[in-house]
């Protein structure tokens, strides 16, 4: 994979980016509509997460059909149109295959259920007695991972939500029908794929009890994967894409060998580890402050491991699941600007490729919802409820919800300080955050000193420097409890990062001397550099020399 070393991802959660025709949910006309914007932005790739024929029971993560458009979203006309919009400003599509489960409304699965053989074995179904499940795995969405169907006497997997039936991809017809997937969209002129949860499927041959666990360690990383990857790379031609696996719940190794380019699987891959650091105990529901001499480890481990054996990571603070970085590892009050950016330089300066999600680079917040109607997220309606189950108040509930919910990150993109942020004319799916009349794309783009701004020089400064984009990274002030720091440099170049992740003054003494060295980017103004020096609040700064 040629030169994608200096490229910037944004990603697009289409049902909230733009809505052309004012039903209240975001379409591809809306997406194409805007690639003015992104263009301005310095972007390269796009990737949109899925606008398949789906159910909609997990917002598109539930396809039904894999080669056409949702009505909902528009046409495959609309699709070839931005496509070829955003080609002519240089821009390159990346899809989302959603290969590890289909909706249980894809033809597959309902031929499956209406007795097919050749389709029950494109799934995963175990025959048995709705007394006696197969094992005692948990769902990711909450609830067993398993569904017993009665006209059939016989159980399926779903790792999701039940109506997302997982693949049996040790049948080689499955693995047929998806590489048919890849070449009908590379066809189209699309410049990349990312692949969802794609380290989990592989199941183990014997389905076991866990004992310890929700059963992941059954089926995460699995036995065969790396050869499924292999094989689909090599047979549906992909080696020359930009490529990017969602890794759930994965290992250092196994990422190096997903994307170290001897192996030829994929370009990179996303973890999850750093985004767990405010799990209490490991778990999503339980909150706590984010711990950051974890996330500093996290980082200094996965980066520097990642180089050590030639694997790529792709840099990402937020996504479609995630609450709003700001948020959760930032400030939105005193120090809103200043943490939004220190946020942004401190994966954007790292080795690896960077994702913005939309909205990211204005500074969006979380929702801040007060009650359980305003949710619209499978995961978010499931757990409140098990919430409930466990002996939580309602109130107690909410605020969990109110940290942790995937729909913080999936509020309507705020375009400008009209009705519903300028989103849609008409009622939005998801209320936007009330801070839109203060946080949004206008007035960024007329401010120098935005948030926007501030990403736009981050994402051009990849394309001008190859220390950025090329070089190597080493991590010091490692025992420092405030400041994350690390070094990039090439034989020509050296780039000192330091970012001060808390909002109290950090004191650093810098390594060697970097007094003569130039300031390349900060977030508080600052003209001289000291060995010995007080960061503050949320203060980054990049050095050249
Ligand atoms: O996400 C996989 C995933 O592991 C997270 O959704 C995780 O399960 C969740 O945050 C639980 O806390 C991918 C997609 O990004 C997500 O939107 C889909 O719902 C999921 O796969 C199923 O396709």
């Amino acid at each position: 994979m040629a030169d994608f070393k200096n490229k910037v991802v944004y990603q697009i959660y289409p049902k909230s980016f733009c809505d052309s025709n004012g039903d209240g949910e975001g379409d591809l006309k809306g997406i194409t509509s805007k690639l003015d914007y992104l263009q301005d932005l310095g972007v390269d790739l796009l990737w949109s997460t899925p606008f398949f024929p789906s159910p909609q029971r997990d917002n598109g993560y539930d396809v039904s059909d894999y080669c056409a458009v949702d009505p909902r979203f528009g046409t495959m006309e609309d699709l070839e149109e931005l496509i070829a919009e955003a080609d002519k400003r240089g821009i390159g599509l990346m899809f989302d295959m959603v290969f590890n489960h289909t909706s249980t409304q894809h033809e597959w699965f309902q031929k499956a259920l209406s007795g097919d053989k050749k389709y029950q074995d494109y799934y995963i179904f175990k025959d048995g007695t709705p007394d006696k499940i197969p094992t005692n795995w948990v769902s990711k969405f909450g609830g067993p991972a398993w569904e017993y169907v009665p006209g059939l006497g016989k159980w399926y997997l779903h790792l999701f939500d039940v109506t997302q039936a997982d693949l049996n991809w040790e049948n080689p017809e499955v693995r047929e029908e998806l590489k048919n997937v890849l070449r009908f969209w590379k066809a189209k002129g699309i410049k990349g794929f990312r692949f969802d949860v794609v380290n989990l499927i592989s199941k183990p041959e014997v389905y076991e009890n866990d004992y310890i666990g929700d059963g992941r360690r059954f089926y995460t990383d699995g036995h065969h994967v790396h050869g499924f990857l292999k094989e689909l790379v090599a047979d549906a031609e992909i080696g020359d894409m930009v490529t990017v696996g969602e890794m759930s719940s994965t290992s250092l190794d196994n990422c190096i060998r997903y994307t170290a380019p001897k192996e030829k699987e994929l370009t990179m891959c996303f973890s999850f580890h750093h985004l767990k650091v405010d799990y209490k105990d490991g778990d999503k529901w339980s909150l706590m402050k984010p711990d950051l001499r974890k996330l500093k480890e996290l980082f200094t481990t996965w980066q520097e491991g990642m180089q050590a054996q030639d694997g790529w990571n792709a840099l990402f603070w937020c996504n479609h699941d995630q609450p709003r970085a700001v948020s959760r590892f930032g400030d939105e009050g005193k120090y809103w600007v200043e943490s939004a950016k220190m946020l942004a330089s401190a994966i954007h300066l790292m080795r690896g490729t960077p994702y913005i999600y939309q909205g990211e680079e204005l500074g969006m917040t979380n929702h801040h919802y007060t009650s359980i109607d305003q949710y619209r997220d499978v995961e978010s309606l499931n757990y409140y409820q098990i919430l409930l189950d466990k002996g939580k108040t309602s109130e107690e509930a909410l605020e969990i919800l109110a940290a942790r919910s995937r729909d913080n990150g999936r509020t309507p993109m705020q375009w400008d300080d009209s009705h519903a942020a300028g989103f849609t004319t008409g009622t939005p799916w998801l209320a936007p955050p009330e801070n839109y009349h203060r946080i949004n794309a206008k007035a960024q783009m007329e401010d120098a000193a935005s948030v926007r701004a501030f990403y736009k020089k981050l994402v051009a400064l990849r394309k001008e420097l190859a220390v950025i984009s090329e070089g190597k990274i080493a991590f010091i002030l490692r025992d420092d409890p405030q400041v994350l720091a690390y070094r990039r440099y090439t034989d020509n170049a050296q780039m000192l990062v330091l970012c001060n992740l808390t909002g109290e003054n950090a004191e650093v003494t810098l390594p060697e001397s970097w007094e003569k060295a130039n300031i390349l980017l900060t977030n508080w103004s600052r003209d001289t550099i000291r060995d010995k020096m007080t960061l503050k609040p949320y203060e980054c700064l990049a050095l050249l020399k």
